[in-house]
């Protein structure tokens, strides 16, 4: 009878707490693995909100309106605005022995001198490229058989976009995506541009904005289906998508001549997160070298974690759109982050474009 008191009051007493043990995720779209968050829960008791955005703009905007995350991935250039504005928590290494464990070190020292000294308020999570993602045969049938794109020039061509327009020409729905390609079309950097060199992309933008669409979602799988054969597009994203296809030779991914963005979605603690402490065990578990690795292998883009490198499939560690080769890398810039006055510089040119209200997806 005792016993069957105590095991009641112990079952009832587990039971409120695993009801009250939450972690509250907000994450980019398609950027785990299909059992990341299903492992995590069996794993640790810990139950997973799970929520995704397609835009930087849009989590910023997130963590401003004080909705509550407890882990969250802005990209390098919003973390540091928002590490700058104190809307970061910094992390407690001591409830994250994979950092010191299985992270790169050479990756992390890159990132150390630019961003974020000493991974105070973020680690990285993963990196990739943007690029210009076409269907050979179909541009060639409009453009003429050789046509290729190779500069970011090309598409901002009226005369091209214009002709495009009949199989469809897709930009990402995002200034933060969008303003360094035009910036680099314009011939200069999508760091240390002056205004008058944003005002000039903008307009590049601007002129060629009705004879494109402007989507996040599906990007990929719109190229894939025929219904666009030009898109900017992010690596990952679009090698996961052709892994799926039976004619993957039939897309190309090109980084431009003028060269691209090498971006890094950091992950990181929100200084509202009501949950600190299921962030640091999630965010450590994501750096364990076989869980990292069914991610990289699913999502097809590299981390950080050199921890996962023996798990990674050799179709993904041999592809160089995923892994850009080391003369590529030179063409790729990690933009330094913008003032203030830049972003909203940033934000007003795309609602110039778009309309004035525009919300990010
Ligand atoms: C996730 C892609 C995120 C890349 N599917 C943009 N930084």
């Amino acid at each position: 009878m005792i016993r069957n008191v105590l095991f009641a009051l112990t079952a009832g007493i587990s039971m409120t707490a695993a009801a009250q043990e939450e972690v509250r995720i907000y994450n980019w779209s398609d950027y785990v693995g299909p059992d990341t968050i299903s492992d995590f829960e069996a794993q640790t008791g810990i139950k997973v909100i799970y929520e995704e955005f397609e835009s930087n703009e849009r989590l910023d905007e997130a963590l401003r309106t004080n909705e509550a995350w407890d882990v969250i991935f802005p990209s390098d250039n919003f973390f540091a605005g928002q590490m700058r504005d104190g809307l970061l928590s910094p992390l407690n290494k001591r409830k994250l022995p994979n950092y010191y464990a299985n992270l790169d070190r050479a990756f992390l020292a890159t990132m150390q001198t630019d961003l974020d000294p000493g991974n105070r308020y973020g680690l990285p999570y993963m990196w990739g490229t943007t690029g210009i993602a076409y269907n050979i045969e179909a541009v060639e049938a409009v453009m003429g058989s050789g046509f290729e794109f190779s500069s970011w020039t090309q598409l901002f061509d009226v005369n091209v976009v214009r002709r495009l327009q009949s199989c469809g020409v897709n930009f990402l729905d995002s200034p933060d995506e969008m303003m360094p390609l035009a910036l680099l079309a314009v011939g200069t950097s999508p760091t240390g541009y002056t205004d008058a060199e944003l005002e000039q992309a903008t307009r590049l933008v601007q002129r060629v904005s009705r004879y494109v669409t402007f989507k996040l979602e599906d990007f990929e799988s719109d190229l894939i289906e025929g219904n666009t054969c030009v898109t900017v597009a992010w690596n990952g994203d679009l090698m996961a998508a052709l892994d799926e296809v039976d004619n993957p030779a039939d897309f190309n991914y090109v980084v431009p001549e003028e060269g691209s963005i090498l971006w890094i979605d950091m992950v990181t603690i929100p200084h509202n997160a009501k949950n600190v402490e299921a962030a640091h065990t999630f965010i450590n578990y994501l750096l364990e070298g076989e869980v990292n690795a069914k991610i990289v292998n699913y999502v097809a883009y590299p981390s950080a974690v050199r921890a996962a490198t023996p798990y990674i499939d050799e179709e993904i560690a041999s592809n160089t759109v995923i892994f850009p080769s080391s003369e590529e890398r030179r063409r790729l810039v990690i933009p330094a982050p913008d003032t203030v006055e830049q972003a909203n510089r940033k934000l007003a040119a795309w609602r110039s474009i778009r309309g004035a209200d525009w919300v990010a997806e």
